[in-house]
This record gives C-alpha cells, sequence and structure tokens, in this order.
C-alpha cells in the first residue's frame, strides 16, 4: 500500500486543526511526548510495553519512547529522537518510511532535547510527566483540557490515510476471525488454542493488539469481557463461539465481533437462527446511519428492533412496548450499541454529553457526522445476573423460560462491525473483508 500521498494531505488537516487549536487554546506551540513503558509494579523490574501517547500516534506511527514531536504553526513540524547508548533494548523496527519526509529530524543525546523545546507559552502533551519536568513544563501546561478538547474533536474526523489503515487493520483482523470459524467448525479446540491461531494468522503478539482478544466457546458467551480462555478442549459437538478481536496497522485498530455455532440439535438450530436474526438486525442499523442521526437514537432503535427479535424467536411474549418499558431488551442486550474507534479502541470526542438514564454504557452519544468511524455491535445474552432478578418481577410473564433454558449453554451474541461515515453511505470496511473469498 501506498501511503505516502495519502500521509502529505493527512499532515497538512493535522498542521491546520492544531494550528486552529492552538490559537483557541491561546498556546504558540505544542510539544507531544510518544511516552514510556510503565512499571508494572513498584517491588519488581518489570514495564509494561510502550504504549504510544494517542495525540502523537496521530502525528506519526513510530514505537520508540521518549520521543517528541513539535508542532509550531507556520514551521515543518520536527521530530526529536533520543540518542539510545543502551545495549540491553533494541530499537523497535520502524513501521515503515511514508512518514519521515513530513519532519525535520533531529537525532540528540537525551540531557540535549530540551534545547528542542520551542519558547513562548508552550504546552506538553503525554503521560510521562517527569518527562515533562525535565523538559522544563510546569504541571499546569501539560495536557492542559483547553487544549486536549479540540484535538480530540480533531480526532473524530478521519482522514483518508486514516482510513485506509483502518481499513488494513480491518483486512487483518478479517484473516484472523475466517481462520478461527473455520478451525472451530473443522475440529475441537481450547479458547486458548483458538485465541493463539489468531494472534499467528493475523501475525500479532497479544501485546501488539488493540485490546485483550475476548474468545468464549458456550456460556463464557454471556462473560462480556471473557478473557480468562479455556484450557480445555471442547468436544461439544452443539456449540458457539464468540470472538471480538481487532488487529493494529499503523497505530489505527479494528474492532470486530463474529458469533457462530455448529451442530445440528434442536437448541443449536435456534441458536443458529437467532444469530441470523441479530446479524440482520445489525444491517438494517448500519443502513440507517446517515450524518444529522444522533448515535444514541440508533440505539434507542437497536432496542426496538432486538424486541421484536426476541418475539419472534419465541423467547419472549407480549408486545415490543412491554418488553421496552419492562427492561427486558436491556437485560438481554446490556451494553452499548457501540463507539468511536481510531488509534485507540474506544476513542475519543465522541461521548462529550452523558447518555440518558436508560443507556449507561452507551460510549457514542454524538451526532452521526460524515468522516466518523465507530463501531455498531449490537448483543443479545442469557446473562443470570441480568435476567434472573426478571423472574420476580411484572416481566415474569414475558419471557419464555424454558426457550431460555435451553439457549442459555450458547452464552449470547454479538455482531460487530467498524463504519466510516461518508456523506452517502457508511462504509462498512468489516463485511468486504469477512466475505471467505476475499
Ligand atoms: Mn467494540
Amino acid at each position: 500500500m501506498n501511503l505516502s500521498s495519502l500521509f502529505e494531505t493527512h499532515i497538512a488537516y493535522l498542521e491546520e486543526g492544531y494550528a486552529e487549536a492552538l490559537t483557541l487554546a491561546r498556546y504558540d506551540a505544542v510539544v507531544l511526548h510518544s511516552g514510556v513503558g510503565l512499571k508494572q509494579r513498584t517491588v519488581d523490574d518489570q514495564y509494561w510495553p510502550l504504549k504510544v501517547t494517542p495525540s502523537f500516534a496521530h502525528w506519526l506511527p513510530l514505537l520508540e519512547p521518549g520521543v517528541l514531536v513539535v508542532v509550531e504553526p507556520g514551521k515543518t513540524p520536527s521530530l526529536v529522537r533520543p540518542v539510545s547508548s543502551s545495549f540491553w533494548e533494541g530499537p523497535a523496527p520502524m513501521p515503515g518510511d511514508h512518514f519521515l519526509g513530513s519532519f525535520t529530524v533531529v537525532e540528540c543525546a537525551p540531557a540535549a532535547m530540551r534545547e528542542h523545546c520551542p519558547s513562548g507559552k508552550v504546552a506538553f502533551i503525554g503521560d510521562d510527566l517527569e518527562a515533562a519536568v525535565d523538559l522544563g513544563f510546569s504541571p499546569e501546561h501539560c495536557n492542559p483540557q483547553a487544549l486536549m478538547a479540540p484535538l480530540d474533536a480533531l480526532r473524530t474526523i478521519k482522514t483518508e490515510y486514516e482510513v485506509a489503515c483502518m481499513t488494513e487493520a480491518s483486512r487483518i483482523a478479517a484473516r484472523g476471525h475466517i481462520a478461527v470459524d473455520s478451525a472451530f467448525h473443522q475440529g475441537s479446540h481450547s479458547e486458548l488454542d483458538l485465541h493463539l491461531l489468531y494472534l499467528r494468522v493475523t501475525q500479532q503478539d497479544s501485546t501488539e493488539t488493540p485490546y485483550g482478544n475476548i474468545v468464549a466457546q458456550g456460556a463464557n458467551a454471556a462473560i462480556l469481557h471473557h478473557v480468562h480462555y479455556g484450557r480445555e478442549v471442547d468436544s461439544n459437538p452443539n456449540q458457539s463461539l464468540l470472538v471480538d478481536a481487532g488487529a493494529n496497522y499503523m497505530g489505527y485498530a479494528s474492532d470486530i465481533t463474529r458469533t457462530t455455532v455448529r451442530g445440528d440439535g434442536q437448541a443449536a438450530s435456534d441458536f443458529r437462527a437467532l444469530i441470523a436474526g441479530l446479524e440482520a438486525l445489525q444491517v438494517e442499523l448500519i443502513d440507517a446511519v446517515k450524518p444529522g442521526l444522533a448515535y444514541e437514537a440508533l440505539h434507542d432503535l437497536s432496542h426496538e428492533k432486538l424486541a421484536k427479535l426476541l418475539l419472534e424467536s419465541g423467547l419472549c411474549t407480549g408486545s415490543v412496548e412491554g418488553l421496552l418499558t419492562s427492561g427486558v431488551t436491556r437485560a438481554f442486550f446490556p451494553h452499548g450499541l457501540g463507539h468511536s474507534l481510531g488509534l485507540q479502541v474506544h476513542d475519543v470526542g465522541c461521548r462529550l454529553a452523558p447518555p440518558s438514564d436508560r443507556n449507561p454504557f452507551l460510549r457514542n452519544t454524538s451526532t452521526i457526522t460524515t468522516g466518523q468511524a465507530f463501531t455498531l455491535e449490537p448483543g443479545c445474552y442469557f446473562i443470570d445476573a441480568l435476567l434472573e432478578p426478571l423472574r420476580e418481577g411484572p416481566a415474569k410473564t414475558m419471557i419464555c423460560w424454558p426457550i431460555l433454558g435451553t439457549l442459555r449453554p450458547f452464552g449470547g451474541i454479538r455482531t460487530e462491525d467498524n463504519l466510516i461515515v461518508s456523506r452517502t453511505a457508511s462504509l462498512n470496511l468489516t463485511r468486504d473483508n469477512l466475505s471467505p473469498t476475499n
């Protein structure tokens, strides 16, 4: 993929956006620090892998600690790299060379980095506040909210370069999902085996994935963040699998979930029909995405559609209205419909206002805008902690408990795609790549 020309336009977007944000926040310049590997515990000498400061990663995909990007409107941005003399650590491999030409590159001794920070009123952005002190920054100029807010807003609109990176991140993840799906249907595996297969096929170490893979067989799919992978081979002929796993490309994330089931038993067949129903529901929601619509309205629409599906499947009885007002749909689908996506898997800038009380976990309350990237991930789970209490209240007669009992061993369903909003229709980064012929 030739990223060079796309990157030049991306940098031009950042230069313009940063100049406006700096003016708004009354700063002359900003120093972006790449970050540092944090110590895991105070009592030993193990460090977490470096997680690069997202605002730094907005400018380039370099994976090195202690590097600065200096942004001063009107000047070429500079990249200040400390020369390391460590014989314990090797440098991280360069993720490409498409970005270096856009910077004035300076290499210097760590002690000389301060000389490359501009004068005037300058902000520091980064997690390493010790480095900020060493560079001469006072705490009130570290990550100032007046600057962070417009810079976060800048990240909600993706440039063509970012769309290309996110598309590639989806392609890589799709390869892993296809391989795991195929292995699950052809043989018996433990959850750990399937997780490791995903990492091998996508060529990622577990520290490089944008988030911890969720690989859940059977009832474990009802644990929304199931990451304690079972070690036992699961040879149940009627079994479900939920995989929520992404990939990283040039710092950009994909976040994809698929649920599948094997076996011809009645319950497996019923669960398969429910997967198809949820998938159709998700596609309808994707078709409803359009600029100007509140994302939360889409979330509320997903509950209406889920109520219909629960009635059609025989899992519930009564009316759509009854299932909504009694909280039944929220017991089956407790999480938010989706979140913004980009340099972080739960990206910034789309939850500036809190959601309504009925949607406490919704991470996107923005008005849908051209250029936004977000996930759309409806679910339907059989979670005892949420459903059992309904046996005692007015919703008791709305749930068909024997059918729920036969489906409970399959845990639940989630279908998650990554979307970019364009003027005409949303661009689905996930579905085309998940076709086995791709
Ligand atoms: Mn997600």
